[in-house]
């Protein structure tokens, strides 16, 4: 059975998460939507699950992971569900719960940082919320930035060399792909907390060394960030004062 994942195909968004988990433990998979749309791709692939016109589970939006019979939605759900099949998730309960709530609170700084160009409306363009976005911006780099990078640094120094655990699971490369994205976003911002997360540093070059891990980054399967993603760069959400 291969897995078949929905996600938006010009975008990394919160796919990337699942991309990531499915490359690292060397998964054959289809980006359904980065098909052309006469073999079944396009937009109109997520658009018909939305539509309530394919079997199975209902899910409410992408990414969207087929699985034989199995239907998953939500991000860290289906992120967990491959790295428990294939080796990237810890073997007992309690460290399973462990990656689980990293994985959720990679999904929080991620939702943080979605709000910094949409702080008003997804339905409307950054452009028409682009005062509240510096607002919200402004707001961010002062009271979260440093608070979700000091606890993500706390926590993989009282754990060790991986956030949960002796080996790399899924928590790692969401932690990898999180801090990608913040550093894509708020470069400058970034790079005034850089000397406070040598543990974090040094945990995203292990995970970016793995084999397959560094195989997949520098592929064109990975799709660059850009500004219809989740983590936008805008320079004025980066560097107006505080
Ligand atoms: N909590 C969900 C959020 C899913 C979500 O918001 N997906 C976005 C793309 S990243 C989407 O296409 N949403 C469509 C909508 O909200 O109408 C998850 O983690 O998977």
């Amino acid at each position: 059975m291969t897995y078949k994942l929905y996600y938006w195909p010009t975008l990394q968004g919160r796919g990337e998460f699942v991309r990531l988990v499915l490359e690292a433990a060397g998964q054959p998979y289809t980006d359904v939507a980065r098909l052309p749309a006469e073999e079944g791709g396009g937009a109109g692939a997520i658009l018909s699950y939305r539509r309530g016109e394919q079997e199975g589970w209902l899910p409410f939006a992408p990414p969207i992971l087929v699985h034989g019979e199995h239907v998953l939605a939500q991000m860290p759900v289906i992120c967990r569900y491959v790295g428990e099949r294939h080796g990237l998730a810890p073997a007992d309960e309690a460290g399973r719960a462990r990656a689980q709530q990293v994985l959720l609170t990679v999904c929080d700084i991620t939702n943080d940082a979605h709000d910094l160009h949409h702080p008003v409306s997804v339905s409307a363009y950054y452009e028409e919320q682009r005062e509240a976005a510096i607002r919200k911006a402004t707001s961010f780099r002062a009271h979260r930035l440093g608070m979700w990078l000091t606890w993500l640094e706390s926590a993989l120094v009282r754990e060790g060399d991986w956030m949960v655990g002796h080996e790399m699971s899924y928590a790692d490369l969401a932690v990898m792909q999180v801090l990608d994205g913040l550093d894509y976003a708020l470069p400058v911002a970034m790079a005034s907390h850089r000397a406070g997360i040598p543990a974090l540093t040094a945990l995203r070059e292990r995970v970016r060394a793995q084999e397959k891990v560094a195989a997949y980054l520098a592929s064109e399967r990975r799709i660059p960030f850009n500004e219809h993603g989740i983590f936008r760069h805008y320079p004025e959400l980066d560097d107006a004062p505080t």
